[in-house]
């Protein structure tokens, strides 16, 4: 595999030398070029930036620089990868990709990015890639430059010693998408901790499924959204609800608590009058989940660990579409909120209209108590149930 960079910062690569691409590098595996984007400017003080047409902050860098870079660097068959925030998001899949390439280039984008006009061009003469390490923001893209490369270049076969040890990490494929258990070597005992017993056993299907389990619960606890989604009895599946949900959801609402507002007479329901940036700021702090049908968001719930130990975890705001109300959809929706409740969550508690007698019942089916020692909001009742384990 050959591996170019095209950055202003060319020293940002010294490490590819010394870390495993530099030995990838030794042993013909590798080939590396670092390339100073500066040799393409012309003028006096090598420009390659220039301010935004339309105005607003910040630089852009300028095209021409770019477009004789990549006329000298690509040839046919190579992979153009413009490292910036806006791209796809880089994964393990993505790794996966990329290590098929024969050519690889790295385009480094600083400033507010680069002229939209280079990527449009590169994409004419190489397949284009445009990839972020995630959400938040980096000075400029050589730093996800060389993460790229090193979750790369570490699958390309012979480069790792030990073939096994790409298949058991977290991410891979073939571990079911598990985040990786927790390891353990010598000594026994350290600081007054122990290795789990189990470890010690000789046992290999009890250790085998005690990693497995523990990979599970800490894939729960720390990254629900790679476990697998559940779905309705029709294979529709209850996924996340992401930012862009902000205004179907309020939609949804309004609709569903107008109907609670006139069951209980009431209309100082919050849910009834929150704005769209109210959605917004609680889909920050809820796990929550929808579903969609044909497209359309018809249902969703939310979930939070609440009490002074944080072992409560607060269900709410519930919702199902007028026209599919009485179809089940409420009593999968809770009994899902139940299910991705962190491991640190003991009790279940959420609110109801005094007079929402549709709701008491379904939550009372699935196991809640009506908790008139509780307080509650006005025109409101407390359900709680134990979490079984
Ligand atoms: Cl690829 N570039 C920059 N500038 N910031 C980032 C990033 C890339 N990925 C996450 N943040």
């Amino acid at each position: 595999m050959r591996l170019d960079y095209l950055t202003i910062f060319p020293d940002f690569f010294a490490p590819l030398e010394l870390s495993l691409p530099g030995k990838a590098a030794a042993s013909g595996l590798l080939d590396l070029g670092v390339h100073d984007l500066r040799q393409w400017a012309h003028d006096r003080h090598r420009t390659v930036d220039d301010t935004p047409y339309g105005g607003g902050a910040g630089m852009v860098m300028k095209p021409e620089p770019w477009g004789e870079a990549l006329a000298e660097v690509v040839r046919p068959g190579s992979t153009v990868v413009f490292t910036t925030p806006s791209g796809e998001r880089f994964d393990q899949r993505l790794a996966e990709e990329l290590s098929t390439r024969e050519h690889l280039v790295f385009a480094c984008g600083r400033y507010e990015g680069i002229d939209q006009r280079v990527i449009d061009h590169a994409r004419e003469i190489a397949e284009v890639r445009e990839i972020s390490l995630g959400d938040y923001v980096l000075n400029g893209g050589e730093v996800a430059a060389l993460a790229v490369t090193e979750a790369v270049v570490r699958l390309l076969p012979g480069f790792m010693g030990n073939a096994a040890s790409l298949v058991e990490e977290s991410h891979a494929a073939e571990s079911g998408g598990l985040l990786e258990y927790p390891v353990y070597t010598k000594p026994r005992s350290w600081e007054g901790r122990d290795v789990p017993d189990v470890l010690l056993s000789g046992d290999h299907g009890a250790i085998a499924r005690w990693r497995r389990a523990e990979a599970v619960r800490r894939t729960a606890q720390r990254r629900p959204d790679l476990l697998s989604p559940s779905v309705l009895d029709d294979g529709t599946p209850i996924v996340r609800a992401v930012p862009g949900d902000a205004g179907e959801l309020l939609t949804l609402q309004r609709a569903c608590w107008v109907q609670e507002a006139v069951a209980n007479d009431m209309l100082a329901i919050p849910a009834l009058h929150e704005s769209l940036d109210d959605v917004r700021a609680w889909l920050g702090e809820w796990d929550t989940y929808v579903v969609r049908r044909a497209g359309r968001l018809v249902a969703a719930v939310r979930g939070r660990l609440e009490g002074e130990a944080g072992d409560t975890w607060d269900i709410g705001r519930i919702m199902v579409a007028p026209d599919l109300q009485g179809s089940g959809l409420g009593r999968v929706l809770l009994d899902h909120i139940q299910a991705v409740a962190p491991p640190a969550a003991t009790s279940y508690v959420l609110f109801t209209g005094a007079a929402s007698a549709r709701n008491q019942r379904m939550y009372k089916k699935a196991g809640f108590r009506l908790r008139p020692d509780l307080p509650a909001p006005p025109g409101a009742v407390v359900l709680t149930k134990r979490r079984g384990r």
